[in-house]
């Protein structure tokens, strides 16, 4: 049986809850995420082509996607401060357990902020050491146009994100190729200063590391 996100994107394994945080929930995983962000402040990586990302990055637990003229990998510290990543806040691993239904926790969550023209090409996340682990992604704050397609190539179907919402990638879908065309500047006035926040929770080694 397919659910409604599978038929809207024609991907196998696209897992879909929109409005999943209700808002007293955003305001509470906001609160954690800020906490975060003072221990972690964002930064902007830069392709391994030496481009600087549009989007500003930092991560929270035992290893943090980033990216720079080294290419792409999963790290334990922060590559401006030199710190171990904050820990993951309860409510993401919380998030993580009760939609995946996952037995091993997350050991990465990826936090990356929108603000303005900000946006993130189509690619695939392949960085992962273990590519049947789900990907879990939460978004807060201004809505986003999310593109995202089939692994081989092939048409692209396009979704809103909006706060509140979260999707799971698994299965096929975990390979799709997915990016943000833009995101709707003053949908939301839930981040300061505005923007959207995303964060994606991973398994990014293959093994246990927290
Ligand atoms: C589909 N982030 O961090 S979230 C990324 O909104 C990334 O910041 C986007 O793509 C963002 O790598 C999209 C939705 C998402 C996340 C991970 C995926 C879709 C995905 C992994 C595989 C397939
Ligand atoms: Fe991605």
């Amino acid at each position: 049986m397919e659910t409604s996100a599978e038929l809207e994107t024609g991907l196998e394994g696209f897992r879909y809850w929109p409005g999943a945080l209700a808002p007293s929930d955003q305001t509470g995983l906001l609160d954690q995420v800020l906490a975060v962000v003072a221990q972690a402040p964002f930064y902007r990586p830069e392709t391994p082509g030496g481009r600087p990302f549009s989007v500003v990055m930092t991560n929270c637990g035992p290893l943090g996607w980033v990216s720079d003229r080294g290419g792409y990998r999963y790290q334990p510290h922060h590559p401006v401060t030199g710190l171990p990543w904050p820990a993951m806040p309860a409510r993401l691993l919380a998030l993580w357990s009760g939609l995946t239904g996952e037995a091993e926790p997350p050991d990465a969550c990826l936090v990356n902020l929108y603000r303005g023209a900000a946006r993130m090409g189509l690619h695939q996340d392949r960085d992962e050491a273990d590519l049947t682990a789900p990907v879990l992604s939460v978004s807060l704050g201004e809505t986003a146009v999310f593109r995202i397609g089939p692994a081989g190539g092939g048409p692209t179907r396009s979704l809103r994100l909006a706060s509140g919402d979260v999707c799971a990638l698994t299965g096929p879908a975990r390979l799709a190729r997915h990016g943000i065309d833009r995101v709707i500047v003053g949908s939301s006035q839930l981040v300061p200063g505005g923007g959207r926040l995303n964060l994606t929770l991973r398994r990014a080694a293959g093994f246990r590391v927290s």
